[in-house]
């Protein structure tokens, strides 16, 4: 499943029909690769931990329309979905979790450390925010290598209150970096609200106090998504960096197995009108006639491309112990 990779969304134009299918092909697959990952890790099928994107699928489809192949994309731990819509398969991806051979990393990464050099995508280290600077010198570089690339970088809301943003933030507005900061607000810090931890309705205002664009959109909305990062991308393109809240609700635990005691009681109901792969899919019918038939046949195919993927990373070997200790020191040509 490849992301479209055009940066072919135009302004506050209507997404194609063509547009809109692969939006929801990506929306698709994404929410079909979060509900089999959190499958296997419940029956014991997977190392390690799984941060659930459920909720944040509609950045699959925004972040395919409104990059191009050559931008970069700095993500975070929890941006499955901007990673496919980078153009990244099911399979790149699942191996990374699974941490096999086949891995970018060669098994050393792990479900937070996805990364893909071929497809421009730098992974996160385990420090949250640390991703932020580094988006910031990635578009320094292309600045410095007068190309007209952009970078994506994104990142949490709980993250937002680290010094690393309010640096980063303050170095791209006074250096006009290409680059696009992007807020993933889905509510949630780890077992807490956002709104415990920060003094401002939007995290977006903070852009306000580093002299660059905010803007505050509907993270459920691909389409409105997609308009306001195609918006950003231009902006930066021409040296305006500018910040972009995505407004959604982590539908899952912080990680598979949080007891979630700390949701609000009333959420279950929140979650259920605002789930928004089925709400697109309704939109699809409903104002552009697509059939039931073909959005069942994009189902089917995201299941069967994403438990293909899965019962292939579950055969791959593992890297030995002497595979991982590699890289570690520079080898001489000649080293034993
Ligand atoms: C500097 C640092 N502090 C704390 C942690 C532990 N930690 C990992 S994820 C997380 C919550 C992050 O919340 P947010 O930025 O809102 O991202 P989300 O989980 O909602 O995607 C925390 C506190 C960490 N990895 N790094």
């Amino acid at each position: 499943m490849a992301g479209a990779g055009t940066g072919s969304a135009v302004g506050s134009a209507r997404l194609s029909d063509d547009q809109a299918i692969s939006t929801y092909r990506l929306m698709s697959t994404s929410r079909e690769l979060e509900v089999q990952l959190a499958r296997t890790y419940a029956d014991g099928g997977l190392p390690g931990w799984i941060h659930s994107c459920e909720g944040h699928e509609a950045l699959a489809g925004a972040v395919a329309l409104a990059l191009r192949e050559d931008d970069h994309l700095v993500p975070h731990y929890r941006s499955r979905p901007e990673q496919l819509g980078k153009g990244m398969s099911v399979r790149a991806i699942v191996a990374e979790v699974f941490g096999t051979v086949d891995a970018a990393s060669r098994g050393r990464g792990g479900e937070t450390h996805v990364s893909s050099v071929a497809h421009r995508i730098y992974g996160m280290t385990g420090v949250l925010g640390s991703n932020i600077p580094l988006g910031a010198g990635v578009a320094y570089a292309s600045k410095m290598r007068g190309v007209d690339e952009v970078t994506l970088v994104s990142f949490g809301d709980g993250t937002a209150n680290r010094g690393a943003f309010h640096e980063a933030l303050n170095l791209a507005a006074i250096w006009r970096l290409p680059v696009v900061f992007l807020c993933d607000n889905n509510q949630y810090v780890e077992l807490s609200r956002i709104s415990d931890f920060i003094g401002v309705e939007n995290i977006a205002d903070r852009a306000a106090g580093y002299g660059m664009p905010g803007e505050v959109v509907d993270g459920h909305d691909p389409e409105a998504l997609t308009d306001a990062l195609t918006r950003a991308v231009a902006l930066a393109r021409g040296g305006q960096p500018s910040l972009v809240e995505a407004k959604m609700i982590r539908r899952r635990g912080h990680w598979e197995g949080d007891p979630q005691d700390y949701r609000p009681d009333d959420e279950p109901a929140l979650l259920a009108a605002t789930d928004p792969v089925p709400a697109y899919r309704r939109r699809l019918s409903a104002q552009r006639g697509v059939t039931d038939d073909v959005l069942a046949a994009i189902d089917a195919s995201a299941r069967e491309v994403v438990s293909d993927a899965l019962t292939w990373a579950a055969s791959r070997p593992l890297p030995t112990a002497e595979d991982v200790l590699g890289g570690v020191y520079h080898e001489e040509a000649g080293d034993a």
